[in-house]
């Protein structure tokens, strides 16, 4: 049996559910999570959704967000444990979750199986992409709460359709999802035209910090000084990154965030071919092909200049080549 039969099985035969994903949700950890909640309980089960990070201001108007709890240790009785998106159980980043029998769902291309189930599947776009695929031989009518749900997951994984893991299937996907209920444009505008105002001043603080690095890569840099000034959220930093990959000829960004004195997160960004998840697994982080992470500590000089040499050995060739699978 495949994987994916051994865990739609498992829904058949048991009742009670908790699901999770990642630490600092993303658009497809919130909109996978509740798309799975929502299906459960047209089956008529118990789903009950815990995240240690409250969800980013775009997913505050999904259907169904009132489930989500934010807490920083699970407990209670369940059948199963869903963990969405995530490499281990650690991600989550809650307390109590190895009393369960753990059902791992991931679509990252590095993930090893860590649960009692495991349905890793790198070709899929989005884990709202594989959620969307237990419907059928579920039984379960897709309403158009789960359609928004899991068109929201799918719709910013992709980066509004435009990342290299958007396949014909995630077209045919989402077309079926619109066909139930799920509203583009509402979507479009409540994850993208909803912006804060702090938002637009932090934007405009890190455009200032652009720098070019070699003919390929460039950066911007958020330091705590400038948190302070704007009371701009971690949330409000949410594709930022982008901006810099934006230019013609760069087709690596980084953006450096201190987080304490002598700390900072890198969030790496590639265009084409470029694997930035070997750049980042080198300093113990890891991602996607196109968009990974990494902490990494010195002065900021030190850690520029660290990231920078090692995405220039990912420009010469010197990291393995990237595999096949798109994240
Ligand atoms: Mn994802």
């Amino acid at each position: 049996m495949k994987a994916v039969d051994d865990i739609i099985q498992f829904i058949k035969d048991h009742d009670r559910f908790v699901i999770t994903s990642h630490a600092r949700p993303d658009g497809d950890a919130i909109g996978s999570e509740l798309g799975l909640a929502l299906m459960l309980e047209k089956l008529g089960k118990t789903a009950h959704i815990f995240n240690a990070d409250p969800h980013p201001r775009p997913y505050q108007s999904l259907p169904g967000i009132e489930r989500v709890q934010v807490t920083h240790k699970v407990e209670g009785s369940y059948d199963g444990l869903f963990v969405l998106e995530c490499n281990d159980l650690q991600r989550p980043n809650l307390q109590g979750l190895d009393q369960y029998f753990v059902i791992s769902i991931d679509h990252h291309p590095k993930t090893e199986p860590f649960g009692d189930l495991n349905w890793l599947d790198d070709s899929a776009a989005a884990v709202g992409e594989m959620i969307y695929e237990l419907a059928q031989p579920l039984q379960v009518q897709l309403t158009s709460e789960i359609a928004s749900n899991l068109y929201v997951a799918i719709f910013t994984d992709t980066g509004s359709f435009q990342y290299a893991n958007t396949r014909a299937k995630t077209f045919l996907i989402a077309g079926d999802l619109v066909n139930h209920g799920a509203s583009p444009s509402a979507i479009s505008q409540a994850v993208y035209m909803t912006r804060p105002y702090a938002r637009l001043q932090i934007l405009g603080m890190l455009l200032n910090t652009l720098q070019i690095h070699s003919s390929r890569i460039a950066s911007i840099t958020l330091t705590q000084e400038m948190l302070e000034k704007t009371g701009a959220s971690a949330n409000d930093m949410e594709g930022i990154v982008d901006y810099p990959l934006s230019m013609e000829g760069i087709y690596l960004a980084a953006f450096f965030r201190e987080e304490a004195e002598g700390r900072y997160r890198v969030s790496l960004r590639s265009k084409n071919h470029y694997d930035v998840s070997t750049v980042a697994k080198h300093f113990g982080g890891g991602g996607h092909k196109n968009a990974a992470g990494l902490a990494v500590e010195g002065s900021f000089q030190e850690v520029v200049e660290k990231v920078v040499l090692e995405l220039e050995k990912l420009v010469d060739g010197k990291y393995e080549p990237p595999l096949e699978a798109a994240g």
